[in-house]
């Protein structure tokens, strides 16, 4: 027996798959538990496509006629209560037998008719109440056909009747197989009974449903081997009637096109979440890309900022140079050798016209180049800070409710305020003069070592006072050597000359020892400031990013699985 064509097989086969994949999908994406289960309900309604229900006394050959119409011998016969379960049979790869949770056993079968139509086992009618109330509430509702089965030999027994007064209500389709009629002698007495059995059902039913005589005994053998029982075993105008009773073309459609409408809205559904989370991840991202952005300028800024202080600092080198030209050229002179000779006079003259207020400047200079480093990076970590704490603040005032995974909010709540609280313990315990403080030092560090001096804890313009005047002292140590006759025309400009290039060489070595080590600590502060940012929203931009990714696949399948709906919808509309 086949109920459905190919094309709708085929149609049911795919439908069926992906179903079962957008469920898979469903799961993975956290959808909430009724909505997967609404999606799991409706393939197991794809399942039971057709359902038949088969009830009737015990021992009336339920079991056996089953048997008959699959045409092999699958579920156990007897002549005793044999049935003891509603049993559901559908088709499956291998024969399996499982106990499930609503108290009655699924059966599969590698069956062909079980892929088109799903059949219901059940205890005899005069088996406990429990079961029928199992039965009427469970399975008649959802059938599309009750089988009413009585055997030939005790037609429709107190048990079969009292039954079909039960599920009268329901208004399903009922047929009544009057089975075993080959233990009837002769025409004559099938058609008494008949006549019994049309009798009595029109009295509880208040209309004649149709009765099919048949041998299940019969059929089965005639489906096994022994064709000529085919036609006296009934079970073709049954058969014919089965078919063309559930091919009716519009329900047919309805029922493929129902759970698929249930796909169709939990993609809806679960795309638009996909959606809301995408667009709060497109703003984290730019969030991210404009800090990004930010730190590139920060460190532009700051570099450019450095070489215009950083000159400032060198202009008093070159003033003091100039200074230092302007005395030798003043006091190297024949006229005023004896003050050339007056050693200590000479040193004192030098350290005040020359060096003059040099250090201090130096030191005012450094010390605001330093002071206003750690204020911009205090001030860089305040921004992040902000930017963060605006993130968290935007989320919180827009909950998106329902259309947010909330393990998605949870984790990226989580995220943002151990980030924001890192951020914002790094500002409260910022500590300027420390921070201030260690980079003098290993400014200074750096000087005194290029220079080979040892200096206890000195300030840095205390440092340049004594690099300075060592110059000043070379150069008048080497005159208070020299003879005063020889100095002559030729000796003075010389030793002038030599002075004026030793203060140059020794301040050039000065002032580039300590600029290139303030540019080298600045970098270092820089570099490392940048970075301890970086490092702290790194875990937020990771599952930023890996959110995204996800968020985008999820996307993709979802809509995929939209235009295959569709797809389906529109080959099921045009049957
Ligand atoms: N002669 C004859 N015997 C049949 C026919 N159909 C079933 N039987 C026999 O009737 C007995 C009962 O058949 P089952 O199929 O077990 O009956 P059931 O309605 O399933 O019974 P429970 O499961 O106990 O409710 C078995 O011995 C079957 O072999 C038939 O068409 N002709
Ligand atoms: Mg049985």
């Amino acid at each position: 027996m086949k109920i459905l064509t190919v094309d709708q097989e085929n149609v049911l086969q795919r439908e069926r798959n992906l179903l079962n994949d957008l469920r898979l999908k469903l799961v993975e994406f956290k959808a909430s538990r009724e909505d997967v289960e609404s999606l799991g309900q409706s393939i197991r309604q794809l399942d039971d496509l057709f359902l038949l229900v088969i009830v009737g006394e015990f021992n009336a050959g339920k079991s056996a006629f089953i048997n008959a119409l699959m045409g092999e011998k699958l579920l156990k016969e007897g002549v005793t209560p044999t049935t003891s379960q509603i049993t559901i049979l559908r088709h499956g790869e291998s024969s399996s037998s499982s106990l499930v949770e609503e108290g009655h056993t699924l059966m599969l079968f590698p069956v062909d008719l079980l892929s088109e139509l799903s059949i219901v086992d059940t205890p005899g009618t005069n088996a406990v109440i429990r079961q029928h109330e199992e039965l009427t509430t469970h399975f008649i509702p959802r059938a599309d056909l009750v089988l009413f089965v009585t055997s030939a030999d005790r037609p429709f027994t107190e048990s079969e009747r009292s039954f079909m007064a039960h599920i009268r209500d329901w208004g399903k389709k009922v047929i009544i197989i009057l089975n075993k009629i080959d233990l009837l002698q002769d025409e004559q007495e099938l058609q008494q009974v008949l006549d019994f059995v049309k009798e009595n059902a029109h009295t509880l039913l208040g209309s004649t449903p149709e009765i099919f005589p048949v041998s299940s005994r019969l059929a089965l053998r005639a489906k096994t081997g022994e064709p000529q029982l085919w036609q006296p075993s009934g079970f073709e105008a049954m058969e014919n009637y089965i078919r063309d009773n559930l091919d009716q073309g519009e329900q047919v459609r309805l029922k493929f096109l129902n759970p698929l409408g249930v796909g169709a809205f939990l993609t809806g559904k679960y795309s638009e979440r996909a959606e809301n989370q995408q667009r709060i991840l497109a703003e984290d991202i730019s969030m991210l890309q404009n800090v990004e952005r930010q730190q590139t300028v920060y460190k532009n800024d700051m570099q450019k900022d450095f070489e215009f202080r950083m000159a400032d600092v060198e202009n008093i080198f070159y003033a003091m140079e100039q200074r230092g030209d302007e005395f030798f050229e003043e006091r190297f002179r024949l006229v005023k050798v004896l003050d050339l000779l007056k050693r200590e006079r000479m040193q004192e003259d030098f350290t005040r016209q020359v060096i003059a207020d040099l250090p201090q400047q130096v030191e005012t200079k450094v010390t605001a180049l330093i002071d206003w480093l750690v204020e911009s990076d205090l001030q860089q970590w305040k921004a992040i800070t902000g930017y963060l704490a605006d993130r968290q603040r935007e989320h919180r005032e827009n909950i998106i409710g329902e259309g947010i995974n909330t393990n998605f909010r949870y984790d990226r709540n989580r995220l943002l305020e151990a980030i924001g609280g890192e951020a914002e313990q790094v500002v409260k315990s910022y500590d300027r003069k420390a921070e201030a403080r260690q980079i003098a030092e290993n400014a200074m560090n750096a000087v005194t070592a290029s220079a080979a001096v040892e200096v206890g804890a000195i300030g840095l313009g205390t440092l340049v006072t004594i690099l300075a005047t060592t110059a000043a002292a070379d150069v008048t140590g080497i005159l208070a050597a020299g003879a005063v006759a020889a100095l002559g025309f030729f000796i003075i400009p010389a030793k002038r000359r030599k002075a004026k290039s030793e203060l140059h060489e020794k301040l050039t070595a000065l002032r580039k020892d300590m600029v290139d080590s303030l540019k080298s600590e600045f970098e270092k502060e820089i570099d490392t400031s940048l970075k301890r940012i970086e490092e702290a929203i790194t875990p937020y931009t990771r599952f930023i990013r890996s959110e995204s990714d996800y968020t985008e696949k999820i996307q993709t399948e979802l809509k995929d699985a939209q235009l295959e709906i569709s797809q389906i919808r529109a080959q099921i509309e045009s049957w």
